[in-house]
């Protein structure tokens, strides 16, 4: 499973007060943590602690850049956020993401091809997120044939089915594994599925225990990365443990002290 970290977010008001205080320290700390926790990649968004996105976007790039070599996840739905992010890494990113909205598509997908960034893809188009799998399915393919006429391959896409909180659509997790199963089938080399997993338990009590059973359930359908916090203890156990059981790790009795090494 590859892992990005879920951290560096101004949405949490600890590093929502770093970003606007510029406070490197902070965040180069978190970004360590996350890594050691089993991180391979680091999720940057800047959320709301400031209105100039572009200048808090290129200074979290470059505050990381300075303690780690991870790959970093650029991530917001502005076009010209990614693009000052982009060039502020110079390689090693994630563009985070489009969606399938022809206006996106057009500045999104150039910006991949010619950086040669892999690229999270959102199911949704003009209509909004679609409450079907049938219709996620749909936007997938359309996602693929136009990255493909990009130069774009499909493994190089990370499509996102869409994470919701299980406490105002309890119906989604079920459709959002159907989508995962069916899109896997849409293309040879198929395309990757990445989920924001934390989407799923906002708001909600059992954090942990509702991360860590979808995460299992989708990893069995062919989840390939996932956005989340690799400090959650019992979340990181159910992930390696899952890695087991789909026979991905060889298993050993101290698999998860092994994993952990
Ligand atoms: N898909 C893609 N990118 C994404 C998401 C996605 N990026 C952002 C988000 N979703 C994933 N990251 C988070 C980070 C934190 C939380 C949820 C998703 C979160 N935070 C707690 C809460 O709201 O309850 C705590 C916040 C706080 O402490 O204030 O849940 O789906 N491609």
């Amino acid at each position: 499973m590859y892992i990005i970290s879920e951290r560096i977010n101004g949405m949490f008001t600890a590093v929502k007060k770093a970003i606007a205080e510029r406070d490197k320290a902070a965040i180069q700390e978190i970004a360590l943590r996350q890594i050691k926790g089993g991180a391979r990649a680091l999720d940057l968004n800047v959320g709301t602690a400031t209105d100039d996105r572009i200048g808090a976007m290129i200074w979290l790039v470059e505050s990381v850049r300075e303690v780690t070599d991870a790959t970093l996840c650029l991530d917001n739905p502005k076009f010209e956020v990614i693009k000052a992010g982009a060039e502020a890494c110079g390689d090693n990113f994630i563009i985070n993401s489009t969606t399938a909205k022809e206006a996106d598509l057009d500045q999104f997908l150039p910006l991949a091809a010619e950086t040669g960034a892999n690229i999270i893809a959102l199911t949704l188009d003009e209509k909004g997120v679609p409450n079907t799998a049938e219709k996620r399915v749909e936007i997938a393919a359309r996602i693929i044939i136009t990255a493909e006429a990009s130069g774009i391959t499909p493994d190089r896409i990370y499509l996102d089915p869409i994470t919701l909180p299980i406490n105002v659509a309890q119906d989604q997790p079920k459709k959002m594994l159907e989508t995962i199963t069916q899109v896997k089938l849409l293309s040879d080399p198929p395309p990757r599925v990445v989920i924001g997993l934390s989407n799923l338990s906002q708001g909600t009590k059992e954090k942990s225990l509702l991360s860590s059973a979808f995460l299992a359930m989708a990893m069995g359908v062919g989840l390939d990365a996932v956005i989340l916090d690799p400090e959650d203890r019992l979340l990181m156990d159910i992930m390696i443990t899952s890695e087991i059981l789909l026979n991905n790790t060889i298993y050993s009795n101290d698999y998860l002290k092994a994993w952990r090494a």
